[in-house]
């Protein structure tokens, strides 16, 4: 195969590791920004713990109203704000090739409805992109990982406001044309068919006509969040078409959660494997309107039967059909298995259905999320089959409980083994035919948890002194995969044992 290198590997493969602004920068209102939406959640797991929103009945809206009982540990997180230089340092002595972020949008257009940009967040992300760049890294940037400006939700409503295109637009066309030539990859939303598990989060959705006690999800309907995709559709599409006009170069992939592709029927029961397809639907649903550009034929019946069909204006099919993007990013860390007799629940790292008596290991308690590599080749084969696109898994990883011992040593012999097994069969992956662009490894730094908000469930190669309570000196050391990482890299990707 062209430009495969002994280790299985393409010449030039963007070995690295992804975050997300509002995971680890901190300085949460620093420098002009105002909160997003994630700032107000704990965690965006939905009913664990309620958003600090509050309904004014007064003004009927929404206001921001943190519960004074819980930590917002992502206020302050882990500090990259400030410590991006040494943290980058690191990921620079492991030899990164690539390194995900994204662009915290409140910090460009804090309330997301201004006309022009804040200087002072533009600033921040000229040294972060430079840095980064001097550091020999590609910069691969999410527009929003779960960044939805709180303002344009309490405001506006969210997503389900048409609105929220032009917005989203004008904040693409300000990033894109700043780091032209800088950056050459960039994602529209973080894990968009998240949209129906966590709403608020991943789509901006909120309840419309709250009671004076409701909570900000009661009421939202599934036609809340189709009209909410569909706007999100198109502004990603518009995003694609700023992307070939400001800086042809560059390409602009969408990214979703795909651990929810590698649901697997519970046996061969036809209800089983009838139930699996439509329920991988729900994940094939996004990037066939995305990078196919129209919405598949399965989901009419679907609006029909549920009345729940989004308004769509004249034009926007043509947008959508104009603009598919270029690449899939898409997360995998675990798979699912379906059953018609049971319900499927769902975390951040993808569905939750009956146990797998053929996955023998899991990460530990509480999160317990089962290991299966195997399923990782079985995702990046299934896009490439559907699709015939590159394809770029931009999350991989294992989360742990995990402190140094009484010499500051960290050892953890069970991510460098999950690291080994997803890689060895990313290497298979290749040889099936499938065109991948790198791997980039979920917090390669020790971050907040998307899912529940603690800093105790670490994923880092580099651990980061601080915890739950909020307590540490934010100081960085060495776990033992960091040497793991930094070889693999060196010899493209030789598994060595
Ligand atoms: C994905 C998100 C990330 C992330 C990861 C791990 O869903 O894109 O933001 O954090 O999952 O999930 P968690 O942090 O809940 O362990």
């Amino acid at each position: 195969m062209k430009g495969i290198t002994k280790s299985g590997f393409p010449e030039g493969f963007l070995w690295g590791g992804a975050v997300a602004a509002n995971q680890c920068e901190g300085a949460w209102l620093e420098d002009g920004k105002l909160p997003n939406v994630t700032d107000v959640m704990v965690g965006i797991i939905r009913d664990k713990d309620e958003p600090g929103l509050a309904w004014d009945a007064k003004t009927g809206k929404w206001t921001m109203s943190l519960y004074d009982n819980k930590t917002y540990l992502s206020h302050e997180a882990i500090d990259f704000y400030h410590h991006y230089k040494e943290d980058i340092a690191l990921m620079k002595e492991m030899g990164f090739k690539a390194f995900r972020t994204s662009i915290s949008w409140a910090r460009i257009f804090p309330r997301g409805d201004e006309e022009t940009p804040n200087e002072k967040g533009l600033e921040f992300y000229d040294r972060l992109i430079d840095e980064l760049i001097a550091a020999g890294m590609e910069p691969v940037i999410t527009l929003s990982h779960y960044e939805t400006p709180l303002y344009l939700i309490t405001e506006y409503g969210g997503w389900t406001n048409r609105q929220l295109i032009g917005f989203f637009e004008r904040f693409a066309r300000t990033v894109i044309q700043r780091y032209k030539g800088k950056v050459k990859y960039w994602m529209s939303f973080n894990e968009i068919n998240n949209a129906f598990k966590i709403p608020l989060a991943a789509a901006g959705v909120i309840g419309k006509h709250p009671e004076k006690d409701s909570k900000p999800m009661d009421g939202v309907t599934e036609a809340d969040i189709y009209q909410a995709c569909h706007h999100m559709f198109v502004a990603n599409s518009l995003a694609v078409k700023a992307c070939r006009e400001l800086d042809p170069e560059a390409k602009m992939g969408v990214m979703c959660s795909f651990s929810h592709l590698a649901t697997y029927p519970l046996n061969c029961d036809p209800e089983n494997v009838f139930g699996t397809m439509e329920f991988r639907r729900n994940a094939w649903f996004f990037t066939d309107v995305m990078c196919r550009g129209h919405y598949p034929a399965y989901i009419h019946r679907i609006w029909e039967e549920k009345n729940c069909g989004p308004v769509m204006e004249p034009g926007d099919e043509e947008i959508l059909a104009a603009y598919t993007n270029d690449y899939i990013g898409f997360s995998y860390y675990r798979s699912a298995v379906y059953s018609a007799s049971d319900e499927m629940k769902a975390d951040t790292g993808g569905a939750v259905g009956v146990k797998n008596p053929f996955l023998t290991k899991c990460s530990p308690a509480p999160w317990c999320w089962p290991v299966d590599p195997k399923g990782f080749r079985y995702v990046c084969n299934e896009l490439t089959d559907r699709y015939e696109l590159p394809i770029f898994p931009v999350e991989n990883g294992i989360g742990l409980d995990e402190k140094p011992d009484a010499d500051g040593k960290l050892s953890d012999p069970d991510r460098v083994e999950y690291l080994e097994m997803h890689v060895r069969e990313l290497k298979e992956a290749i040889a099936d035919g499938c065109d991948v662009i790198g791997y980039l490894w979920w917090g390669p730094i020790d971050i907040v948890s998307a899912g529940t908000g603690e800093l105790k469930k670490r994923y880092g190669f580099i651990y980061v002194d601080r915890n739950n309570d909020g307590e540490g000196t934010m100081a960085r050391s060495k776990k033992e995969s960091f040497d793991y990482f930094k070889a693999l890299i060196e010899s493209n990707g030789e598994i060595n044992h």
